[in-house]
């Protein structure tokens, strides 16, 4: 297993899904849930053309909102390339846009000091040779799939080996990669034996081999460097063969991963900055996505959530990066994160009366919030010892930040 220090310094980082079926905007599942055949989507691949892709810009805005990595699709389950692959024709370079996508993403990134990350889709709709299973889009089609009886998932795993390697020698040092999806205990699919089909072991081989820094997630059904739950928060800090690991929740701003242009059920600034909070209380990191549209805009909502996220950041990052669980009991309602001997206390709901701050007897007695105006302050009844305190700024009163200098718990 790969640990790499930067992953849990940073906390944070942004998930870019971005392909043909932005264009669509409607979902990046869109050639599925619609049922529409190669013929029908192949009107995205004849007219993408993303005049106004900005990789910079996308970067300027992850680092804006407090971000230290992006990851980008390389290819979806649509099986589109954004790179000149040399195994296919169904890639960028052969569309109206004429030009390799991934260089100028990697180059915004690392000029904006941030960690590059690829996602890559083990299962591909395209392929010839992948498996006509219960998430193909023609999975209904009975002619179809007699058709395809005879398809050899060997040869689409060929492919696939081929494909990461040319992802992993093109664009020097990868620093994160997120395979998906996990066959795993999913009904219906080709095999259901995932890493088989895969071969995942010789695929994470190679992967190390070729970019021995990089860390791995855990979707090629077999053990990676973090673990990566799907949209949702797990209970506590991840847990696999009696070992605390690194884990990583994805969460989408508006429930579509794909640019979704209809989709207003967009999650507020604080909530999603609850999500950060409690992910890193519970020593995992978030990963928050945005679905740039078919031109390569972020639109404009998700941009005003991102900076509104950075407003929080901005005054209190101390208390993600680099942090993780305290051995301290929060109070109902709140999260403690904690590194070295600085505890920072997260309010979720607004605590009326005295705070408790029960296993900091002696350190800390209780913490009264004043509500001034348009910052929070605190002051911290302290017999002892002069706790730090940090003004309160917040995206929303119920996401406060209290930095309090404490031992370590006897744990
Ligand atoms: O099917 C994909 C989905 O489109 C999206 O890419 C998410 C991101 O974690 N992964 C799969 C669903 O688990």
């Amino acid at each position: 297993m790969q640990h790499h220090a930067w992953f849990a310094e940073s906390r944070f980082g942004m998930f870019v899904h971005w392909g043909l079926y932005s264009l669509a905007a409607r979902h990046e599942w869109v050639k599925n849930r619609e049922r529409l055949t190669d013929e029908d989507y192949q009107r995205y691949f004849d007219h993408f053309d993303p005049d106004l892709y900005d990789p910079a810009q996308w970067a300027r805005l992850a680092k804006e909102a407090g971000m230290r990595y992006i990851v980008l699709t390389t290819k979806h389950h649509d099986g589109f390339c954004l790179w000149d692959s040399a195994q296919t024709d169904y890639k960028a370079t052969r569309t109206p846009w004429g030009k390799d996508l991934i260089a100028p993403f990697v180059e915004a990134v690392r000029a904006e000091g941030l960690k590059v990350g690829f996602y890559h889709s083990l299962i591909d709709w395209h392929h010839p040779e992948f498996p006509v299973d219960s998430f193909h889009p023609q999975r209904d089609d009975e002619a179809y799939k007699a058709a395809a009886a005879g398809r050899d998932v060997s040869k689409y795993a060929d492919y696939l080996h081929a494909q990461v390697r040319e992802l992993l020698t093109g664009y020097g040092r990868i620093d994160y990669l997120f395979f998906d999806f996990s066959y795993r205990g999913r009904p219906g699919t080709w095999s259901g034996k995932g890493a088989d089909d895969w071969r995942s072991e010789e695929l994470l081989a190679m992967v190390r081999e070729l970019q021995p820094e990089v860390i791995v997630n855990d979707r090629l059904d077999i053990p990676g460097d973090f673990v990566t739950p799907e949209q949702y928060q797990p209970a506590g800090p991840m847990v696999v063969d009696g070992r605390e690991v690194p884990w990583e929740a994805c969460q989408t701003l508006n429930g579509s991963w794909g640019y979704d242009r209809d989709n207003l059920d967009y999650k507020s600034p604080d909530l999603l900055v609850r999500m950060l909070v409690d992910s890193v209380a519970k020593g995992g990191n978030l990963l928050l996505n945005v679905g740039p549209d078919g031109r390569g805009q972020i639109d404009p909502r998700a941009r005003g959530t991102l900076a509104d996220i950075g407003a929080w950041m901005r005054v209190n990052s101390r208390s993600i990066y680099g942090c993780g669980p305290s051995g301290f009991a929060a109070p109902p309602d709140c999260r403690y994160t904690q590194r070295g001997d600085r505890l920072y206390l997260h309010l979720f709901a607004w605590p009326f009366g005295h705070l408790h701050l029960p296993g900091l007897a002696g350190r800390v007695k209780y913490a009264q919030f004043l509500h001034d105006a348009s910052e929070i302050r605190t002051r911290v009844i302290d017999p002892g010892q002069q706790a730090g305190l940090t003004t309160m700024g917040a995206v929303a009163p119920d996401v406060l930040t209290l930095d309090l200098p404490v031992q370590r718990p006897d744990v």
